[in-house]
């Protein structure tokens, strides 16, 4: 009888590596109320958002009022999609995690014949999309120059890549928490913003008393994301999976909920400091010379 090559062989004797469907997840999900409901409940509190808000703007008229409207209603939409892609299975993942992680002794789940941490990590990319469109309603309202809201989105924006990395990081768990780190670095950018250069702004713009309120809602809820991370199954793993996505969402329900129906109401009346007037967005106010 002929023997089998050596790499053959090998081949031949590695177990197949089982890993979990949409569909598995999607079950797993749905299996458990904890997690399940801190889904279901944000893609109701989602869409009921978008409903409030589009008929708290009826009738605003002033193109700067409605961008900063269109920017608020941006988060309850991005929202909508980002909590159907997770309950779907489509942006979870049971991810290994590397060795001497505190998750690896109590929060491994077997799904799929896949065993690992349910890592809900759609969150994280979605919130590259909604963050944004939070800083830029901000930014409208404390009237920033372009260069600060640019600088506040593009930080935000690398926050919220990086802390996906953090949570997909599976090789070394100094890696995990020193994309942490850099994640909240350019998070302390986007607070320096928030806190320090637009109530100036705000109160040159007549929006000092609304923006006193959002600036504070905005810092406390945001500050809660990475403390959720940082206990929460993916890093010290001293919450299960179910209580650390009920704190996401709780903080989702305030800092996107609660935030744009306070922007929209305030806009709704078109105060003096959020009014432009109909030549708003154009390029130039100049008529182009005939020649
Ligand atoms: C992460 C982990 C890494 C460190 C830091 C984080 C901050 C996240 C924040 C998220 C805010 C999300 C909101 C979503 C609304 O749609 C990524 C958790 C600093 C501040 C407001």
């Amino acid at each position: 009888m002929t023997s089998l090559p050596a790499t053959a062989a090998s081949f031949v004797s590695v177990p197949l590596q089982e890993s979990a469907s949409q569909a598995d997840l999607f079950e797993y999900i749905l299996g458990d109320t904890l997690l399940a409901s801190s889904l279901y409940v944000n893609i109701a509190l989602a869409g009921l958002a978008i409903l409030v808000f589009a008929g708290l703007a009826r009738g605003i008229e002033d193109p700067r009022a409605k961008l900063i409207v269109i920017a608020t209603m941006t988060v309850p939409v991005v929202s909508l999609a980002s909590y159907t892609g997770l309950v779907s299975g489509l942006t979870v993942s049971i991810l290994e995690m590397p060795a001497g992680h505190p998750a690896v002794d109590g929060s491994y789940v077997t799904v799929g014949g896949q065993e690992g941490v349910v890592s809900l990590w759609g969150r994280y990319l979605t919130w590259a999309l909604s963050t944004p469109a939070i800083l830029l309603a901000l930014g409208l309202l404390a009237g920033s120059n372009v260069t600060k809201l640019l600088t506040a989105i593009v930080f935000d924006i690398a926050m919220c890549v990086t802390g996906l990395t953090a949570a997909l990081t599976t090789s070394s768990l100094a890696l995990r928490w020193f994309w942490f780190l850099m994640s909240c670095a350019f998070f302390v950018v986007v607070l320096y913003i928030l806190l320090v250069e637009w109530p100036d702004d705000a109160a040159a713009a007549g929006t000092a008393e609304v923006f006193e309120t959002l600036k504070y809602l905005t810092a406390f809820m945001w500050l809660g994301y990475p403390i959720v991370w940082a206990l929460g199954v993916e890093g010290l793993a001293l919450l299960p999976v179910g209580v650390t996505s009920w704190a996401y969402s709780a903080l989702d329900i305030i800092a996107k909920y609660l935030f744009g129906f306070l922007v929209v109401r305030y806009v709704a009346d078109e105060p003096r400091g959020v009014v432009a007037g109909g030549d708003y967005g154009a390029t130039s106010g100049v008529t182009p010379a005939d020649d």
